[in-house]
Protein backbone atom coordinates (compact mmCIF):
# COMPACT_ATOMS: atom_id res chain seq x y z
CA UNK A 1 0.00 0.00 0.00
CA UNK A 2 1.45 3.47 -1.17
CA UNK A 3 -0.32 5.01 2.28
CA UNK A 4 -1.46 4.25 5.37
CA UNK A 5 -4.18 6.54 5.31
CA UNK A 6 -6.03 8.29 2.76
CA UNK A 7 -8.09 11.32 2.78
CA UNK A 8 -10.33 11.46 -0.26
CA UNK A 9 -11.68 14.79 -1.50
CA UNK A 10 -12.03 17.13 1.01
CA UNK A 11 -11.60 20.94 0.98
CA UNK A 12 -7.90 21.77 2.70
CA UNK A 13 -7.07 24.87 4.12
CA UNK A 14 -3.73 26.38 5.92
CA UNK A 15 -3.69 30.09 6.89
CA UNK A 16 -1.89 30.97 3.21
CA UNK A 17 -4.36 28.82 0.90
CA UNK A 18 -7.62 26.62 0.37
CA UNK A 19 -7.82 24.03 -2.03
CA UNK A 20 -9.64 20.58 -3.04
CA UNK A 21 -7.13 17.65 -2.30
CA UNK A 22 -6.39 14.20 -1.03
CA UNK A 23 -4.21 13.97 1.64
CA UNK A 24 -1.81 10.84 1.78
CA UNK A 25 -0.48 9.75 5.13
CA UNK A 26 2.85 7.13 6.29
CA UNK A 27 4.32 6.82 9.39
CA UNK A 28 2.38 9.12 11.24
CA UNK A 29 3.44 12.01 8.59
CA UNK A 30 2.03 13.61 5.58
CA UNK A 31 3.52 12.19 2.51
CA UNK A 32 1.82 13.60 -0.17
CA UNK A 33 -0.88 16.19 -1.35
CA UNK A 34 -3.39 16.15 -4.31
CA UNK A 35 -4.88 13.46 -6.69
CA UNK A 36 -3.58 10.25 -5.00
CA UNK A 37 -5.99 7.56 -6.60
CA UNK A 38 -6.58 5.06 -3.96
CA UNK A 39 -3.94 2.79 -2.69
CA UNK A 40 -4.30 2.79 1.36
CA UNK A 41 -5.13 0.97 4.02
CA UNK A 42 -7.63 3.30 5.06
CA UNK A 43 -9.50 5.81 3.23
CA UNK A 44 -11.38 8.57 4.57
CA UNK A 45 -14.31 10.19 2.16
CA UNK A 46 -14.30 13.68 2.95
CA UNK A 47 -16.12 14.63 0.13
CA UNK A 48 -18.15 18.22 1.53
CA UNK A 49 -16.04 18.74 4.35
CA UNK A 50 -13.06 21.14 5.40
CA UNK A 51 -9.76 19.31 6.72
CA UNK A 52 -7.92 21.55 8.56
CA UNK A 53 -4.64 21.18 10.48
CA UNK A 54 -5.81 19.65 14.15
CA UNK A 55 -5.98 22.43 16.57
CA UNK A 56 -3.50 23.61 18.94
CA UNK A 57 -4.70 25.48 21.97
CA UNK A 58 -1.36 27.01 23.65
CA UNK A 59 -3.46 28.43 26.80
CA UNK A 60 -4.64 25.63 28.87
CA UNK A 61 -4.91 25.09 32.52
CA UNK A 62 -4.83 21.14 33.75
CA UNK A 63 -4.62 19.51 37.42
CA UNK A 64 -2.79 22.87 38.40
CA UNK A 65 -2.78 23.48 42.25
CA UNK A 66 -5.20 25.47 42.86
CA UNK A 67 -5.21 26.52 46.49
CA UNK A 68 -6.08 24.32 49.38
CA UNK A 69 -9.18 22.64 49.19
CA UNK A 70 -9.67 23.82 45.66
CA UNK A 71 -9.36 21.34 42.81
CA UNK A 72 -8.95 21.87 38.76
CA UNK A 73 -12.08 19.61 37.41
CA UNK A 74 -10.07 18.32 34.44
CA UNK A 75 -6.43 15.98 34.95
CA UNK A 76 -4.63 15.36 31.79
CA UNK A 77 -6.78 12.39 30.54
CA UNK A 78 -10.35 14.60 30.98
CA UNK A 79 -8.47 17.77 29.55
CA UNK A 80 -7.41 15.93 26.39
CA UNK A 81 -9.96 14.19 25.62
CA UNK A 82 -12.14 16.92 25.95
CA UNK A 83 -9.57 18.58 23.56
CA UNK A 84 -9.61 16.16 21.59
CA UNK A 85 -13.24 16.28 20.49
CA UNK A 86 -12.95 20.22 20.06
CA UNK A 87 -10.57 19.05 17.14
CA UNK A 88 -7.74 20.04 18.77
CA UNK A 89 -4.41 17.66 18.72
CA UNK A 90 -1.84 19.53 20.81
CA UNK A 91 -2.74 21.23 23.75
CA UNK A 92 -0.17 23.15 26.13
CA UNK A 93 -0.88 23.17 29.48
CA UNK A 94 0.90 25.04 32.09
CA UNK A 95 3.69 23.64 34.85
CA UNK A 96 3.10 25.45 38.00
CA UNK A 97 6.56 26.07 40.00
CA UNK A 98 4.89 26.70 43.41
CA UNK A 99 7.02 28.70 45.42
CA UNK A 100 9.75 27.07 47.46
CA UNK A 101 9.64 24.53 44.39
CA UNK A 102 12.59 23.69 42.14
CA UNK A 103 11.36 23.74 38.32
CA UNK A 104 13.07 20.23 38.20
CA UNK A 105 10.33 19.13 41.20
CA UNK A 106 7.57 20.91 38.97
CA UNK A 107 8.39 19.21 35.63
CA UNK A 108 8.74 16.12 37.07
CA UNK A 109 5.75 15.97 39.14
CA UNK A 110 3.85 17.91 35.87
CA UNK A 111 4.88 15.32 33.64
CA UNK A 112 3.95 12.01 35.92
CA UNK A 113 0.11 13.48 35.61
CA UNK A 114 0.86 13.49 32.07
CA UNK A 115 2.38 10.09 30.93
CA UNK A 116 0.19 7.68 29.82
CA UNK A 117 -2.71 9.88 29.83
CA UNK A 118 -3.38 11.87 26.81
CA UNK A 119 -5.42 11.64 23.97
CA UNK A 120 -3.67 14.70 22.52
CA UNK A 121 0.27 15.69 22.02
CA UNK A 122 1.28 18.33 24.99
CA UNK A 123 4.22 20.18 25.26
CA UNK A 124 4.19 22.28 28.85
CA UNK A 125 4.75 25.80 29.69
CA UNK A 126 6.44 27.24 32.64
CA UNK A 127 4.95 29.13 35.35
CA UNK A 128 7.69 30.88 37.12
CA UNK A 129 6.35 32.17 40.76
CA UNK A 130 10.11 32.06 42.69
CA UNK A 131 12.53 33.87 40.88
CA UNK A 132 15.44 33.29 43.14
CA UNK A 133 18.60 33.48 42.02
CA UNK A 134 19.63 29.85 41.77
CA UNK A 135 16.21 29.49 39.81
CA UNK A 136 16.77 32.00 37.21
CA UNK A 137 20.99 31.58 37.51
CA UNK A 138 20.78 28.13 37.28
CA UNK A 139 17.33 26.15 36.66
CA UNK A 140 15.76 28.04 34.48
CA UNK A 141 18.85 28.09 31.76
CA UNK A 142 19.01 24.29 32.45
CA UNK A 143 15.02 23.97 32.01
CA UNK A 144 15.11 25.83 28.64
CA UNK A 145 18.04 23.98 27.34
CA UNK A 146 15.93 20.88 27.99
CA UNK A 147 13.51 22.45 25.68
CA UNK A 148 10.87 24.09 28.07
CA UNK A 149 11.11 27.15 26.25
CA UNK A 150 8.05 29.14 27.04
CA UNK A 151 7.08 30.60 30.39
CA UNK A 152 4.18 32.59 32.03
CA UNK A 153 4.51 35.03 34.40
CA UNK A 154 1.74 36.83 36.51
CA UNK A 155 1.13 40.32 37.64
CA UNK A 156 -1.91 39.40 40.12
CA UNK A 157 -2.28 36.95 42.37
CA UNK A 158 -0.54 36.44 45.74
CA UNK A 159 0.88 33.09 45.36
CA UNK A 160 1.50 33.49 41.58
CA UNK A 161 2.60 37.25 41.25
CA UNK A 162 5.89 38.58 40.11
CA UNK A 163 6.88 42.07 41.60
CA UNK A 164 8.45 44.40 38.56
CA UNK A 165 11.70 43.54 39.43
CA UNK A 166 11.15 40.12 39.38
CA UNK A 167 9.23 40.45 35.99
CA UNK A 168 12.47 42.20 34.63
CA UNK A 169 14.87 39.71 36.06
CA UNK A 170 13.34 36.63 34.96
CA UNK A 171 12.72 38.54 31.55
CA UNK A 172 16.54 38.74 31.07
CA UNK A 173 17.03 35.40 31.45
CA UNK A 174 14.67 34.62 28.78
CA UNK A 175 16.64 37.22 26.87
CA UNK A 176 19.86 35.68 27.50
CA UNK A 177 18.23 31.83 26.70
CA UNK A 178 16.20 32.64 24.14
CA UNK A 179 12.88 31.90 25.69
CA UNK A 180 9.23 32.98 25.03
CA UNK A 181 7.59 35.18 27.75
CA UNK A 182 3.48 34.94 28.28
CA UNK A 183 2.02 38.11 30.59
CA UNK A 184 -0.54 37.82 32.53
CA UNK A 185 -1.45 41.82 32.93
CA UNK A 186 -3.34 42.92 35.91
CA UNK A 187 -2.61 45.22 38.58
CA UNK A 188 -2.66 43.83 41.87
CA UNK A 189 -2.27 46.47 44.27
CA UNK A 190 -5.58 47.89 42.36
CA UNK A 191 -7.39 44.64 42.82
CA UNK A 192 -7.38 44.78 46.69
CA UNK A 193 -7.61 48.34 46.79
CA UNK A 194 -11.02 48.11 44.64
CA UNK A 195 -12.10 44.65 46.80
CA UNK A 196 -11.36 46.25 49.90
CA UNK A 197 -13.87 49.10 48.68
CA UNK A 198 -16.44 46.94 47.81
CA UNK A 199 -16.25 44.31 50.43
CA UNK A 200 -16.66 47.45 53.03
CA UNK A 201 -20.16 48.15 50.98
CA UNK A 202 -21.17 44.31 51.85
CA UNK A 203 -20.58 43.95 47.72
CA UNK A 204 -19.74 40.10 48.12
CA UNK A 205 -21.72 38.35 44.65
CA UNK A 206 -20.11 36.99 41.76
CA UNK A 207 -20.11 40.42 39.93
CA UNK A 208 -17.86 41.98 41.71
CA UNK A 209 -15.28 40.10 40.53
CA UNK A 210 -15.63 42.17 37.41
CA UNK A 211 -16.25 45.36 39.19
CA UNK A 212 -13.22 44.85 41.10
CA UNK A 213 -11.01 44.26 37.62
CA UNK A 214 -11.70 46.93 35.42
CA UNK A 215 -10.41 47.55 32.18
CA UNK A 216 -7.59 50.40 33.61
CA UNK A 217 -5.95 47.40 36.01
CA UNK A 218 -5.34 45.38 32.71
CA UNK A 219 -4.75 48.35 30.42
CA UNK A 220 -2.14 49.45 33.32
CA UNK A 221 -1.09 46.12 33.73
CA UNK A 222 -0.48 45.29 30.04
CA UNK A 223 1.27 48.91 29.64
CA UNK A 224 3.71 48.33 32.13
CA UNK A 225 4.54 44.68 31.29
CA UNK A 226 5.31 45.76 27.82
CA UNK A 227 7.31 48.69 28.76
CA UNK A 228 9.50 46.58 31.13
CA UNK A 229 9.92 44.44 27.77
CA UNK A 230 10.93 47.35 26.17
CA UNK A 231 13.70 47.92 29.04
CA UNK A 232 14.85 44.25 28.53
CA UNK A 233 14.62 43.94 25.06
CA UNK A 234 12.57 40.64 24.46
CA UNK A 235 9.71 39.52 22.64
CA UNK A 236 6.39 39.32 24.67
CA UNK A 237 3.21 37.57 24.24
CA UNK A 238 0.30 38.89 26.33
CA UNK A 239 -2.12 36.43 27.16
CA UNK A 240 -5.96 36.54 27.41
CA UNK A 241 -6.83 39.63 26.29
CA UNK A 242 -10.46 41.55 26.74
CA UNK A 243 -10.42 44.53 25.47
CA UNK A 244 -9.83 47.54 22.64
CA UNK A 245 -8.39 49.34 25.25
CA UNK A 246 -5.19 46.94 26.44
CA UNK A 247 -5.44 46.05 22.42
CA UNK A 248 -4.52 49.49 21.87
CA UNK A 249 -1.92 49.52 24.18
CA UNK A 250 -0.58 46.41 22.48
CA UNK A 251 -0.52 47.99 18.99
CA UNK A 252 1.05 51.43 20.48
CA UNK A 253 3.74 49.27 21.54
CA UNK A 254 4.22 47.20 18.76
CA UNK A 255 4.30 50.73 16.63
CA UNK A 256 7.70 51.74 18.63
CA UNK A 257 9.15 48.77 17.19
CA UNK A 258 8.23 46.50 20.21
CA UNK A 259 7.56 42.41 19.13
CA UNK A 260 4.22 41.74 20.92
CA UNK A 261 2.13 38.66 20.17
CA UNK A 262 -1.13 38.87 21.68
CA UNK A 263 -4.01 36.06 22.56
CA UNK A 264 -7.14 36.58 23.19
CA UNK A 265 -10.33 34.08 23.88
CA UNK A 266 -13.85 32.73 22.99
CA UNK A 267 -15.04 34.44 27.05
CA UNK A 268 -13.99 38.02 25.39
CA UNK A 269 -16.29 37.58 21.90
CA UNK A 270 -19.16 35.58 23.81
CA UNK A 271 -19.86 36.62 27.37
CA UNK A 272 -20.46 39.98 29.17
CA UNK A 273 -19.84 40.79 32.88
CA UNK A 274 -23.72 40.70 32.89
CA UNK A 275 -23.38 37.07 32.98
CA UNK A 276 -21.68 37.27 36.42
CA UNK A 277 -25.08 38.63 37.77
CA UNK A 278 -26.99 35.36 37.10
CA UNK A 279 -28.95 34.73 39.76
CA UNK A 280 -28.85 31.99 43.01
CA UNK A 281 -25.19 32.32 42.69
CA UNK A 282 -24.77 30.93 39.17
CA UNK A 283 -22.83 34.26 38.08
CA UNK A 284 -19.96 32.21 39.39
CA UNK A 285 -19.75 29.74 36.32
CA UNK A 286 -18.16 32.98 34.52
CA UNK A 287 -16.27 33.98 36.89
CA UNK A 288 -12.43 34.01 34.92
CA UNK A 289 -9.52 36.81 34.78
CA UNK A 290 -9.34 39.05 33.17
CA UNK A 291 -13.27 39.13 33.60
CA UNK A 292 -15.83 39.44 30.42
CA UNK A 293 -16.61 42.97 29.72
CA UNK A 294 -18.92 44.32 27.39
CA UNK A 295 -20.48 44.83 23.82
CA UNK A 296 -18.36 47.43 22.96
CA UNK A 297 -14.92 45.56 24.31
CA UNK A 298 -16.67 42.37 22.70
CA UNK A 299 -16.73 44.19 19.25
CA UNK A 300 -13.14 45.50 19.90
CA UNK A 301 -11.69 41.89 20.28
CA UNK A 302 -13.41 40.76 16.88
CA UNK A 303 -11.87 43.41 15.41
CA UNK A 304 -8.53 42.75 16.53
CA UNK A 305 -9.26 39.12 15.07
CA UNK A 306 -10.51 40.26 11.71
CA UNK A 307 -7.61 42.67 11.27
CA UNK A 308 -4.97 40.27 12.31
CA UNK A 309 -4.14 42.01 15.55
CA UNK A 310 -4.51 39.35 17.63
CA UNK A 311 -2.56 36.27 16.56
CA UNK A 312 -3.83 33.27 18.81
CA UNK A 313 -7.07 32.39 19.87
CA UNK A 314 -6.67 30.33 22.67
CA UNK A 315 -9.30 29.12 25.21
CA UNK A 316 -7.31 29.39 28.59
CA UNK A 317 -9.28 26.56 29.39
CA UNK A 318 -9.29 26.51 34.08
CA UNK A 319 -12.09 24.66 34.53
CA UNK A 320 -13.50 24.42 38.13
CA UNK A 321 -17.48 22.52 38.80
CA UNK A 322 -19.90 24.59 39.84
CA UNK A 323 -21.85 22.82 42.31
CA UNK A 324 -18.91 21.68 44.53
CA UNK A 325 -17.39 22.25 47.69
CA UNK A 326 -13.87 22.11 45.75
CA UNK A 327 -15.35 24.40 42.78
CA UNK A 328 -16.95 27.60 42.13
CA UNK A 329 -20.73 28.02 44.17
CA UNK A 330 -19.27 27.36 47.80
CA UNK A 331 -15.50 26.85 47.30
CA UNK A 332 -14.35 25.50 50.83
CA UNK A 333 -17.86 26.64 52.70
CA UNK A 334 -17.24 30.20 51.77
CA UNK A 335 -18.92 32.31 49.72
CA UNK A 336 -17.79 35.89 48.62
CA UNK A 337 -16.55 36.56 45.29
CA UNK A 338 -12.95 37.03 46.46
CA UNK A 339 -12.80 33.23 47.14
CA UNK A 340 -14.53 31.66 43.62
CA UNK A 341 -11.94 30.51 41.98
CA UNK A 342 -10.81 31.94 38.42
CA UNK A 343 -11.00 30.51 35.55
CA UNK A 344 -13.97 28.55 32.92
CA UNK A 345 -13.79 25.46 30.85
CA UNK A 346 -13.61 26.09 27.47
CA UNK A 347 -11.12 23.44 25.41
CA UNK A 348 -13.76 21.75 23.77
CA UNK A 349 -16.08 24.48 22.37
CA UNK A 350 -13.14 27.00 20.95
CA UNK A 351 -12.83 26.10 17.71
CA UNK A 352 -16.71 25.65 17.35
CA UNK A 353 -17.51 28.81 18.42
CA UNK A 354 -14.30 30.64 16.45
CA UNK A 355 -15.84 28.25 13.24
CA UNK A 356 -18.96 29.19 13.57
CA UNK A 357 -18.86 32.91 14.79
CA UNK A 358 -16.26 33.65 12.96
CA UNK A 359 -16.30 31.72 9.36
CA UNK A 360 -19.72 30.40 9.02
CA UNK A 361 -21.33 34.02 10.06
CA UNK A 362 -18.54 35.63 7.36
CA UNK A 363 -16.43 37.87 10.02
CA UNK A 364 -12.86 35.88 9.28
CA UNK A 365 -12.14 33.53 5.81
CA UNK A 366 -11.01 29.83 6.84
CA UNK A 367 -7.54 30.69 6.46
CA UNK A 368 -7.34 33.21 9.16
CA UNK A 369 -9.55 30.85 11.50
CA UNK A 370 -6.56 28.29 10.93
CA UNK A 371 -3.65 30.48 11.59
CA UNK A 372 -5.78 31.15 14.93
CA UNK A 373 -6.71 28.16 15.39
CA UNK A 374 -3.09 26.16 15.15
CA UNK A 375 -0.49 27.42 12.27
CA UNK A 376 -0.11 31.05 14.76
CA UNK A 377 0.32 28.51 18.13
CA UNK A 378 2.89 26.24 16.21
CA UNK A 379 4.93 29.37 15.38
CA UNK A 380 4.87 31.58 18.67
CA UNK A 381 5.62 28.26 20.58
CA UNK A 382 8.42 26.68 18.21
CA UNK A 383 6.42 23.29 16.93
CA UNK A 384 5.93 24.65 13.05
CA UNK A 385 6.44 23.03 10.87
CA UNK A 386 6.22 19.54 12.87
CA UNK A 387 3.21 20.85 13.93
CA UNK A 388 -0.29 23.36 12.72
CA UNK A 389 -0.25 23.12 8.77
CA UNK A 390 -0.94 20.54 6.53
CA UNK A 391 2.30 20.40 4.12
CA UNK A 392 4.45 17.09 3.60
CA UNK A 393 6.49 16.26 6.00
CA UNK A 394 4.54 17.94 9.24
CA UNK A 395 2.86 15.36 11.59
CA UNK A 396 -0.33 14.20 9.98
CA UNK A 397 -2.64 16.32 13.03
CA UNK A 398 -5.92 16.67 10.82
CA UNK A 399 -9.10 18.23 12.05
CA UNK A 400 -12.02 17.23 9.67
CA UNK A 401 -14.89 19.31 9.89
CA UNK A 402 -18.24 19.13 8.44
CA UNK A 403 -19.50 22.67 7.89
CA UNK A 404 -23.27 22.53 7.88
CA UNK A 405 -23.57 20.42 11.33
CA UNK A 406 -25.72 22.65 13.36
CA UNK A 407 -25.39 21.79 17.11
CA UNK A 408 -26.57 23.08 20.13
CA UNK A 409 -23.73 23.39 23.22
CA UNK A 410 -24.93 21.13 26.12
CA UNK A 411 -22.92 19.95 28.87
CA UNK A 412 -24.20 16.88 28.80
CA UNK A 413 -22.56 16.32 25.45
CA UNK A 414 -19.00 17.40 26.30
CA UNK A 415 -15.98 15.55 27.30
CA UNK A 416 -14.60 17.20 30.55
CA UNK A 417 -14.66 17.02 33.87
CA UNK A 418 -16.47 19.91 34.56
CA UNK A 419 -20.59 20.08 35.78
CA UNK A 420 -20.99 22.79 33.27
CA UNK A 421 -20.32 25.01 30.55
CA UNK A 422 -20.50 28.84 30.21
CA UNK A 423 -21.63 28.42 26.48
CA UNK A 424 -24.84 25.81 27.32
CA UNK A 425 -28.21 26.90 24.71
CA UNK A 426 -25.22 28.09 22.18
CA UNK A 427 -26.40 27.21 18.56
CA UNK A 428 -23.72 26.60 16.52
CA UNK A 429 -23.18 25.59 12.92
CA UNK A 430 -19.79 23.42 11.60
CA UNK A 431 -17.75 20.39 14.39
CA UNK A 432 -15.02 18.62 14.17
CA UNK A 433 -16.50 15.09 13.21
CA UNK A 434 -13.38 13.62 12.88
CA UNK A 435 -9.61 13.96 14.07
CA UNK A 436 -6.66 12.59 12.96
CA UNK A 437 -3.75 12.12 15.52
CA UNK A 438 -0.01 11.75 13.37
CA UNK A 439 -1.66 9.44 11.09
CA UNK A 440 -3.76 7.73 13.57
CA UNK A 441 -7.53 8.05 13.78
CA UNK A 442 -8.35 9.48 17.35
CA UNK A 443 -12.42 10.33 17.17
CA UNK A 444 -14.00 8.82 13.79
CA UNK A 445 -17.13 10.78 13.17
CA UNK A 446 -17.92 11.92 16.63
CA UNK A 447 -16.68 8.53 18.09
CA UNK A 448 -14.11 8.34 20.59
CA UNK A 449 -11.59 5.30 19.00
CA UNK A 450 -8.45 7.13 20.15
CA UNK A 451 -6.67 5.79 23.66
CA UNK A 452 -5.08 8.06 25.77
CA UNK A 453 -1.86 6.72 25.98
CA UNK A 454 -1.64 8.03 22.22
CA UNK A 455 -0.83 11.55 22.74
CA UNK A 456 3.05 12.41 22.94
CA UNK A 457 5.38 15.15 25.22
CA UNK A 458 6.59 17.50 22.56
CA UNK A 459 9.93 17.27 23.04
CA UNK A 460 11.42 19.81 20.46
CA UNK A 461 15.09 20.36 21.04
N1 LIG B 1 -5.43 33.31 34.39
C1 LIG B 1 -5.43 32.43 33.47
O1 LIG B 1 -4.60 32.49 32.60
N2 LIG B 1 -6.30 31.46 33.47
C2 LIG B 1 -7.33 31.34 34.39
C3 LIG B 1 -7.24 32.22 35.51
C4 LIG B 1 -6.28 33.31 35.36
O2 LIG B 1 -6.27 34.20 36.13
ZN1 LIG C 1 -3.71 34.30 33.12
ZN1 LIG D 1 -4.89 30.92 31.78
Amino acid sequence: MTYDLLIKSGTVATDVDVFEADIGIRDGRIVEIGDLGSDASEVIDATGKYVLPGGIDSHVHISQPSGEGIVMADDFESGTRSALFGGNTTILPFCLQQRGQSIRQALEWYHGLAEGNCYTDVKFHLIITDPTSHVLGQELPAAVADGYDSFKVFMTYDDLRLNDAELLATFDVAREFGATVMVHCENEDAIKYLMGKHEAAGRVEPSAHATTRPIAVEREATHRAMSLAEIVGIPIVIVHVSNGAALEEILRARQRGLSVTAETCPQYLMLTEDDLDAANWEGAKYVCSPPPRNVTEQAACWEGIQNGSFELFSSDHCPFRFDSLDGKLNPKGARGFRHIPNGIPGVETRLPILFSEGVVKGRIDLKRFVALSATNHARTYGLYPRKGTIAIGSDADLAIWDPSCERTIRHRDLHDGSDYTPYEGLEVTGWPVTVVLRGKIAVRDGELVGRKQDGSYLQMR
